[in-house]
């Protein structure tokens, strides 16, 4: 292995290089190195130090993998102190990223320059926990309090010229890291500057105003969440203690954040989020040529992708089967991007060139003879389907990429209909589309490796996590969902009432519980799956006849007035309705059921423990090839609370045993909906977890 801290000379300059690619994380090495580079610099008669990193960025902070794990010294906090204490001056020359740990190495050093387009933050509160190397007390030495606070409960990173305006940093550079640093290292020697430690700053004023305005902030932002409030308290901390007793309260409250559950949750979501592309099946698969995209149907689904691509920078054509309907999705598509411009996601000149180049209507097929991609968003019946990939078929150059968005129909049908079956993959967005971060990327038995490697290209163009699933009806996220929403169902039959459940779960952390989402989407999409799956469905299982009553009632949700709550004035959060009650009544007598009541504890285990269920059938069979699939599904496509780490991640940080007894206890009155899992049944036979199957390197 190479040395992760190269230690070199240039003139009186000494370079302390940080090279441990990715992302230069300061693992043990690393910390090691700083401090020996340290010691060699105080040694030889190099006048000033420059401290950067190697490749794409300074430092990544932490060695995130290293939590949980022993302790090794020499600890972070200690380097950084020693960094500080250093004899001579010490200049952090900064390019790339200097986050968490990597801004606090550099808020260690004496001096600070950085290269335009460089991210300066703390972002460890999204991790769980909160700048533990000093970053809580030297940054409001730097900012003053409110900035500081700002900074650090949110985590957002600010760039190189804000940094300077508030203190953060001495000077933007030019050129690369080196010869910014060397520059600025010289004129600091030109200068006769001195060692100049942020740690020997009087500690910044305290500001009550900036901290009511903070706690009223997360209150709103962060509810939930432990990490932010305990970062205000450390920032808060700077101002009231002299920097050694400061350092010792942000280690406390590292150290206790260290124990969360959250933590553990947060930083599988982080990690998961980046393994989730990384499939076997397409490692060093070059996917093919991606920029002229066709999409089929200019409904709300069709019209989100568009626009989506459109924001990704693709070319796209969208198919109407009349120029009214082309029209109108054109409005839909002008409505979208205009949002995106109001949001300041989009500058007005660019959406206007958007529209005039890069996006156009047609009624005829062959306008998608040259695209390179084509996702067909219409209704859903394998018969419209099948249609709209024949004249795909017949129309779309060799080698472009046919993909349905459908959300449950047999993809293998689908692809089996052509002549390229190994060109059809199921690319399966959530509403709104160019909103909604989740693609379930649905690999049919015939797709091509490099037809699935384009879709995750895809998803990576249109910032999304794109997630492989196999093809069953509902695929992961809608097969798992319709389970746990089964589980609430029966809970409401047997005396919960939907409101009830509702309030629960969000206490769980989900923003809204299953009665208000079904309301969000509409009565008529539940009823409408109940009807498609009723040839099937087996006799033993629970079907919410209330939900049908209140369908044919007209009473579909939101858009409606009234679903399951009502909405008064067009309202978007509603009040729990007596009819509901009543008709959920009727239904329980009709089945014979006695209700009885049940906890918030009760009501969130049964959900949960379905969910966790259906999500280990889907990985035993194959539909998910790891837990960790399951667990972004719902992290990004269904609300699921990020800082559970997901339903997969919950479940080992619960106890697999357990639930599994509460299955087979609740299996004894329901035994069909209860039938354990298999591969919940062998994880707990074989005393491991579901994390032992995501095979993780680090
Ligand atoms: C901290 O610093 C705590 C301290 O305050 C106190 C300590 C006492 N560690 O994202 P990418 C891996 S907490 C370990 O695709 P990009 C990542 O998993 C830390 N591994 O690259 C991936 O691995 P793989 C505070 C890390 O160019 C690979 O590197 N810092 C770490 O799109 C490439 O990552 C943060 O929260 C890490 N710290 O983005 C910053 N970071 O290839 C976290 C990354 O095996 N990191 N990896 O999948 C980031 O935000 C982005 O990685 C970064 C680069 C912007 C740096």
């Amino acid at each position: 292995m190479t040395d992760p801290v190269r230690y070199d000379r240039e003139g009186d300059v000494a370079l302390i290089t940080v090279a441990n690619p990715p992302v230069n994380a300061l693992g043990h090495a690393v910390r090691q190195g700083l401090v020996a580079a340290i010691e060699r610099f105080e040694a030889d008669d190099a006048r000033i130090a420059v401290i950067l990193g190697e490749g794409r960025l300074f430092i990544g902070g932490a060695d995130i993998s290293e939590f949980g794990k022993p302790p090794a010294d020499p600890w972070l906090p200690d380097v950084v102190n020693r960094i500080e204490a250093a004899t001579k001056p010490v200049v952090a020359a900064i390019h790339g990223a200097a986050l968490g740990g990597g801004l606090e190495v550099a808020l260690g050093c004496h001096y600070r320059v950085a290269l335009p387009g460089t991210k300066l933050g703390l972002p460890e509160v999204t991790l769980g926990i909160l700048p533990g190397a000093g970053g809580t007390q030297r940054t409001p030495r730097l900012t003053g309090l409110p900035k500081a606070l700002e900074m650090i409960t949110s985590g957002t990173p600010v760039d190189p010229k804000t940094a300077q305006e508030i203190g953060l940093i001495d000077r933007v550079g030019e050129g690369d890291a080196r010869s910014a640093g060397l520059a600025y290292a010289r004129d600091l020697l030109e200068q006769g500057a001195e060692r100049r430690p942020v740690g020997a700053l009087p500690k910044p004023a305290a500001d009550a105003d900036a901290v009511a305005a903070t706690e009223a902030t997360l209150q709103k932002t962060a509810k939930g969440l432990v990490s932010p409030f305990h970062a205000m308290k450390a920032v808060v901390a700077a101002s009231e203690m002299e920097i050694d007793a400061g350092l010792a309260e942000e280690r406390r409250l590292f150290n206790e954040l260290m124990e969360t559950p959250q933590r553990e949750g947060l930083i599988h979501a982080f990690f998961l989020e980046r393994k989730v592309s990384q499939l076997p099946e397409i490692d060093g698969v070059a996917p093919r040529e991606l920029s002229k995209v066709g999409v089929i149907g200019g409904g709300t689904m069709g019209a989100g992708i568009a626009t989506a691509a459109l924001l990704a920078g693709l070319t796209v054509t969208l198919i109407e089967r009349d120029d009214e309907a082309a029209a109108k999705a054109r409005g839909t598509i002008e409505k979208n991007l205009a949002g995106a411009v109001k949001r300041g996601k989009l500058a007005e000149a660019k959406r206007d060139a958007i529209l005039s180049d890069a996006f156009a209507t047609s009624t005829d097929y062959s306008a998608l003879s040259d695209a390179d991609l084509a996702i067909e968003a219409v209704f859903e019946s394998m018969e419209v389907k099948k249609e709209v990939f024949g004249q795909l078929d017949a129309v779309m150059k060799p080698g472009a990429v046919l993909a349905t968005n459908t959300s449950y129909l047999d993809i293998d049908e689908i692809a089996g209909s052509t002549s390229r079956p190994a060109d059809v993959i199921g690319l399966h967005f959530f509403s709104p589309a160019h909103v909604m971060k989740l693609l379930e990327v649905v690999v049919a038995d015939k797709t091509a490796n490099d037809v699935t490697a384009t879709a995750f290209a895809l998803a990576k163009k249109l910032r999304k996590i794109a997630v492989r699933a196999g093809v069953c009806d509902g695929f992961i996220g809608n097969r798992i969902l319709s389970h746990y929403r089964g589980a609430a169902d029966r809970m409401v039959l047997e005396g919960a009432s939907p409101y009830q459940v509702d309030s629960a779960l969000r206490d769980f952390g989900f923003a809204m519980g299953p009665y208000a989402v079904a309301d969000l989407a509409g009565l008529d999409i539940g009823f409408m799956t109940r009807q498609r799956k009723e040839a099937t469905r087996d006799p033993r299982d629970v079907v919410p006849t209330w939900a049908d009553e209140l369908y044919h009632m007209g009473r579909l949700g939101q858009k409606t007035g009234r679903g399951y709550y009502i909405y008064e004035g067009g309202a978007r959060t509603g009040e729990p309705d007596p009819e509901v009650e009543a008709l959920v009544a009727q239904a329980r007598e009709a089945a014979g059921v006695i209700p009885r009541s049940f906890t918030d504890g009760e009501i969130q285990r049964r959900y949960m423990a379905a969910m966790v269920n259906e999500g280990a059938r889907v990985v035993g069979e194959g539909i998910a090839q790891r837990p960790l699939d399951v667990d972004a599904v719902k992290l990004f496509g269904y609300g699921f609370p990020r800082y559970r780490g997901g339903p997969m991640k919950w479940a080992d940080m619960t106890g697999l045993a357990g639930l599994l007894d509460d299955i087979r206890a609740w299996e004894k009155d329901d035994p069909y909906f209860w039938a354990p899992a298999p591969l919940l049944e062998q994880l707990v036979s074989d005393n491991t977890n579901f994390d032992s199957l995501n095979g993780w390197e680090r």
